[in-house]
């Protein structure tokens, strides 16, 4: 079979399986986020300040995809909040198979959340076809990555609903251009909202917790 065909049959079963996993998260009116950047743009670091500010308030809950060790979920454990890592066998994003055993095998501490976080593998390019049933993807960039990362991996900020740049507490210390990073994002994709945030000294952090719980409020607005 062509290289081409087996990519498609292997999208379309990750297609018929986010579905059902949408199903099932509509039905649990649980909001389900799905983060991706490079490696070390500050995922888990955000989760563990937004955890800080919402957890008393949100059912929250976390999926980590990594290639090797538990690292992540237990730093969202750590923060409090009900953690699952899973170890992809090497591959470069999750799927939505594996966010679905991840949660049979989880049972009751990741259902119905208010929101589930799943933290991606670390990079741009292959997280960005898997729909894992996530009701929005958000990328993240940090100050310390470069100005011009939107126009190189294009596809990642076209199809996310929020861009956000971390660790502005860098900004002194780094070349970057704010403006020219919201440009190229506002290029690739006018509807994205930019959020820009320090999870170390907590700028930012307000606007970016609110955007969760209005998305959330929005969801259960809509759900019948
Ligand atoms: N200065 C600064 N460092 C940060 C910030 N957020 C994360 N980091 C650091 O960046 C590194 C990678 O963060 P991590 O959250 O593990 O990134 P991940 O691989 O995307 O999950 C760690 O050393 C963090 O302490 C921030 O807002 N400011
Ligand atoms: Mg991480």
């Amino acid at each position: 079979m062509p290289e081409l065909d087996v990519k498609q049959k292997v999208l379309a079963a990750n297609q018929a399986a986010a579905a059902a996993l949408r199903r099932t998260f509509r039905d649990q009116r649980t909001l389900v986020v799905n983060l991706i950047s490079s490696p070390g743009s500050g995922k888990t670091t955000l989760l563990e300040a937004t955890v800080a500010r919402m957890k008393d308030r949100y059912r929250l809950g976390g999926l980590d995809g990594d290639i090797a060790t538990e690292r992540d979920a237990d730093r969202l454990r750590k923060a409090g909040i009900p953690a699952r890592q899973i170890l992809t066998g090497g591959a470069c994003h999750l799927d939505a198979r594996q966010v679905d055993t991840a949660l049979a095998e989880e049972g009751e501490t990741l259902r119905g959340l208010d929101i589930l976080f799943i933290e991606n593998v670390g990079n741009l390019i292959c997280p960005t076809s898997y729909d894992l049933g996530e009701d929005f993807k958000v990328v993240l960039l940090s100050t310390a990555e470069g100005d011009d990362k939107p126009f190189k991996y294009p596809a990642i900020f076209a199809r996310s609903k929020v861009a956000v740049l971390t660790k502005v507490d860098l900004l002194p210390h780094v070349d970057f251009d704010v403006a020219a990073v919201r440009a190229q994002v506002a290029t690739l994709n006018p509807g994205a909202r930019f959020v820009e945030l320090s999870a170390r000294t907590g700028e930012g952090m307000e606007a970016w917790c609110a955007l969760l719980a209005e998305e959330l409020r929005e969801k259960r607005s809509k759900a019948v």
